[in-house]
């Protein structure tokens, strides 16, 4: 099974700005983490991340014609702004996860809302990057579940 982990603007400053917000974990870092946990998993997780929009809906309609089954996506500031990435969803009907390091409810009302979460199969809101791994673990488990039934 091959799972995608797509992380959005300025994630790639992870751990290395703003730790009270975002804590002291790289993007690097992160992403060797999911790749591992996935292993354990026994799926193969692929990382991507990119500062532009149509780089992330470029990458969504790859992730479909290479048979990816599930994202797990930071979205960063798109979460709030993006109809885009929310369509490239829709339009691959790949099922995904969407993960926040900061609890996003408790920030700016401009926050509160993410254009991606009523299509989500799960969210996983302010538990720092570990929240990349609850991702991980739940998208797999609903994937499997969904694949068992089928
Ligand atoms: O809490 C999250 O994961 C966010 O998706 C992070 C976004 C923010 O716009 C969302 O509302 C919530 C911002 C990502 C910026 O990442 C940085 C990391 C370290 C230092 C500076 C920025």
């Amino acid at each position: 099974m091959k799972i995608l982990l797509i992380n959005g603007p300025n994630l790639n400053l992870l751990g290395t700005r703003e730790p009270a917000k975002y804590g002291h974990t790289t993007l690097p870092e992160v992403e060797a983490m999911v790749r591992e946990a996935g292993t354990a998993l026994g799926v193969e997780v692929a990382c991507f991340q990119s500062n532009h929009e149509g780089g992330i809906v470029d990458r969504l309609h790859a992730a479909r014609t290479e048979g990816v089954a599930g994202v797990i996506i930071n979205p960063g500031a798109y979460t709030h702004t993006s109809v885009a990435i929310r369509d490239a969803f829709a339009g691959t009907a790949i099922p995904f996860a969407e993960i926040h390091v900061s609890n996003v409810h408790a920030r700016e009302p401009f926050r509160h809302h993410s254009y991606l979460s009523e299509i989500a199969a799960g969210i996983v809101v302010g538990f720092g990057v570990e929240g990349y791994l609850l991702a991980l673990r739940g998208l797999v488990k609903k994937l499997q579940a969904a694949s068992k039934a089928a």
